[in-house]
């Protein structure tokens, strides 16, 4: 691999809905560079981009693959992401690393919510410049045409057509570059096809049209009847992308090797490069890439190979990295040694001299460094990036290891898939003493118990979470428990009267003492109060912690020599049980808060589904396309609404959820879990 100036880069995530055919083409794209001499096939399980294990047993993209392309003196740092909603994590974090995008869009399914959500992560990723690609061009109902006028009506007028198709599905056999009026079939030149004129026509004066309308000068002229000249019009249209006004539609086919050199001369010529972007610091500040500038570098994302190890993906912000440094890591105050530096390639590291502004390499087995950090020259350097906004994780799953063994290399497995995927969350829930991973989506959790086998041969089965139930009283009670043994050897003696009053919800457990005439003698009345704390985790009702009662000790009695600190905690144990099956005992669950997002013609599906979730909405609000549902719902009934509200949305609703408080169960929903809990007892399940 040569070496590239900055100015000579190209860094692109290549993003869309999923299966629109990306991989793929960042397969074709890298065989008409030369870098191929035979071109993958997803199917075959042979592509550069989708090589793990598990890509090839789902067949579709995970992780974000770089694929590095030489063409025309430039390298272009394409980043294939997976369009599968649950991955959306690698999505954002090639975003943050990406100067531009190009969204893809199947030709005959059009716009779908994997395109809008591309657009909205380009757009939150500062505002990415990009371009957009109609795809798989070949097939049957491709309608280059139909899918064009529905990106303008969905994304506005600022899309231009660069090139047209020849023909399409069975009959596509090249493209037209609107601009040069020019034609290709494949690599070969060839005749703009007569009939073709008059769309190309239009196309070139759409082009011009929109162009111009990005630049007053331009459009001036243009509206008093000037021609602009081309090399003009390329400036325009180069400035234009680069704010955003102007976004190019291209055509393109993967399997037919149709539109591909087009695409990558336009990438070269229209999209940016690295130098001057302004990436955002926490304090508000910014940082500009540019040679000259002191190192700074950004770690997008963590991989570990299973040859190489632990593998930091970084882009260099400003300045230039040598293997020779020691670049320094504010967030964990440690100095990295780098030893080589690589330019990845699908699975394959390249080694490379220098990593120079604005360029994209990966540094193995740094010691102190994760995603989202940053790497300065110097110690005394404090940069604070923005963090990546990866999305927010909700779709709950309880991991069951097999065996003692797959226990014991549970948590260390654990640390390496959530260190390689920061969407996913690890938690031990201390209710209910279950593992907890929460995830995007349920592909996420399968393709990660899937690795725990594979990679680390740890066995679990995946189950909905326990919910972790409370449980408290709702009456006042008194409670007495003798605990006597007195028949041969050492005898036990001990005796409490409680009174158990309910307290408000979130007010735990408060003891007092109101013994009189030391019944029960000071030194046993601290082991009352312990033989009730230790019976409190575990309720009589249901097992659940018991919470929000004041328990007062009032009376009791004792025994000269067999009374002890055992006898009173034993008795005072049982009295809490009795007294709290005497006081009208209730479940309490946990209710959480959320913040739905969806497009309005869905409204009326998502507010009824909540209400058949036990759940209440509380305000609906407008914002666009957008209506923002405030709502809350029983966890019980949301651990997995990820799933839920993708079908319900065509996986256009986003939505937030956090834990606001614990309520009583319904007296109904009560008695149906109290009696499901009996069965599995019954049954030898606790
Ligand atoms: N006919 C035809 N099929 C294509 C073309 N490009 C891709 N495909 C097929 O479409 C399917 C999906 O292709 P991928 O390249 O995996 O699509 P992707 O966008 O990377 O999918 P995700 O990674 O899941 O988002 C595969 O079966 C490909 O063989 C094309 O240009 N023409
Ligand atoms: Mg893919």
């Amino acid at each position: 691999m040569k070496d590239y100036e900055s100015d000579r880069l190209r860094n692109v995530a290549l993003m869309g809905h999923g299966s629109c055919g990306k991989s793929t083409l960042a397969e074709a794209l890298l065989f008409a560079s030369g870098a191929l001499s035979r071109m993958g096939r997803v199917e075959d399980r042979n592509t550069v981009s989708d090589f793990d294990e598990q890509e090839h047993s789902h067949q579709y993209s995970i992780s974000s693959s770089m694929i590095p392309i030489e063409w025309a003196g430039h390298r272009i740092n394409l980043i294939d992401t997976p369009g599968y909603a649950d991955f959306e994590g690698e999505v954002v974090s090639a975003a943050a690393a990406a100067d531009a995008a190009l969204i893809a869009v199947d030709a005959a399914s059009g716009v779908e919510s994997g395109t809008e959500v591309a657009w909205q992560l380009a757009d939150e990723a500062g505002g990415l410049p990009r371009m957009l690609l109609v795809t798989r061009l070949d097939r049957e109902f491709s309608d280059f045409r139909r899918v064009f006028d529905q990106l303008r009506d969905r994304f506005g007028t600022r899309l231009v057509p660069l090139a047209l198709p020849i023909g399409e599905a069975q009959e596509l056999a090249g493209v037209v570059d609107v601009l040069a009026g020019t034609a290709h079939r494949g690599a070969e030149p060839c005749e703009v096809p007569e009939e073709m004129a008059d769309a190309v026509a239009e196309a070139r004066e759409l082009l011009v049209e929109s162009v111009a309308e990005s630049d007053d000068d331009l459009l001036g002229r243009y509206l008093e009847g000037e021609t602009i000249g081309d090399d003009e019009l390329t400036a325009a249209l180069h400035a234009g992308v680069a704010e955003g006004t102007v976004v190019p539609v291209l055509p393109v086919c993967a399997t037919r090797d149709i539109g591909l050199r087009t695409l990558l001369d336009e990438v070269v010529r229209l999209l940016p490069s690295p130098l001057g972007r302004e990436h955002r610091c926490e304090d508000g500040g910014t940082i500009v890439t540019s040679a000259e500038g002191p190192f700074v570098a950004h770690v997008f994302k963590t991989t570990a190979d299973p040859f190489v190890g632990h593998l930091s993906f970084m882009k260099v912000l400003s300045g230039q990295l040598t293997p020779d440094m020691h670049p320094h890591n504010p967030r964990s105050r440690q100095a990295e040694r780098l030893g080589h530096l690589y330019v990845q390639r699908g699975k394959e590291q390249i080694e490379v001299p220098a990593l120079v502004a604005g360029d994209i390499g990966v540094a193995a087995k740094l010691q102190a460094t994760s995603t989202g950090d940053v790497l300065t020259a110097a110690a005394e350097a404090t940069v604070a990036l923005r963090p990546i906004p990866f999305p927010n994780s909700t779709y709950r799953s309880a991991l069951h290891p097999h065996s003692k063994d797959d226990v014991d290399k549970l948590s260390s497995a654990l640390h390496r898939i959530t260190e390689q995927d920061p969407t996913i969350r690890v938690e031990r829930d201390p209710d209910t003493h279950e593992t907890v991973m929460t995830t995007l989506g349920e592909a996420q959790v399968t393709v990660a118990v899937a690795r725990l086998a594979k990679v680390y041969g740890v066995a679990v089965d995946v189950e909905a979470p326990r919910v972790p139930y409370r449980e408290t009283i709702s009456a006042p009670v008194k409670a007495e428990y003798k605990h006597k043994k007195q028949s041969g050897g050492h005898g036990q003696y001990g005796h409490v009267v409680i009174e158990l009053s309910p307290l408000d919800r979130g007010e735990g457990f408060k003891f007092e003492d109101r013994v009189s005439g030391g019944t029960v003698p000071r030194q046993f009345i601290p082991a009352v109060e312990k033989g009730i704390a230790e019976t409190l985790p575990a309720g009589p009702l249901a097992h659940s912690p018991v919470v929000d009662l004041r328990v007062t000790l009032l009376d009791g009695s004792s025994h000269s020599v067999d009374s002890s600190e055992m006898a009173f905690k034993t008795a005072a144990s049982q009295a809490l049980k009795q007294g709290v099956l005497g006081a009208q005992p209730v479940l309490l669950e946990p209710v959480m808060r959320m913040r739905i997002r969806v497009p309005s013609a869905s409204l009326g599906d998502v507010m009824s589904d909540v209400s058949t979730k036990r759940g209440h909405v509380h305000g609906v609000e407008a914002d666009g396309d957008i209506t923002v549902v405030e709502a809350e719902a029983p966890l019980a009934e949301v651990q997995r609404y990820a799933n839920d509200l993708r079908a319900l949305t065509g996986g256009r609703g986003r939505f937030d959820l956090e834990f606001d408080r614990y309520v009583e169960v319904p007296a109904h929903v009560q008695q149906g879990l109290l009696d499901a809990l009996r069965t599995a007892e019954a049954n030898g399940h606790s």
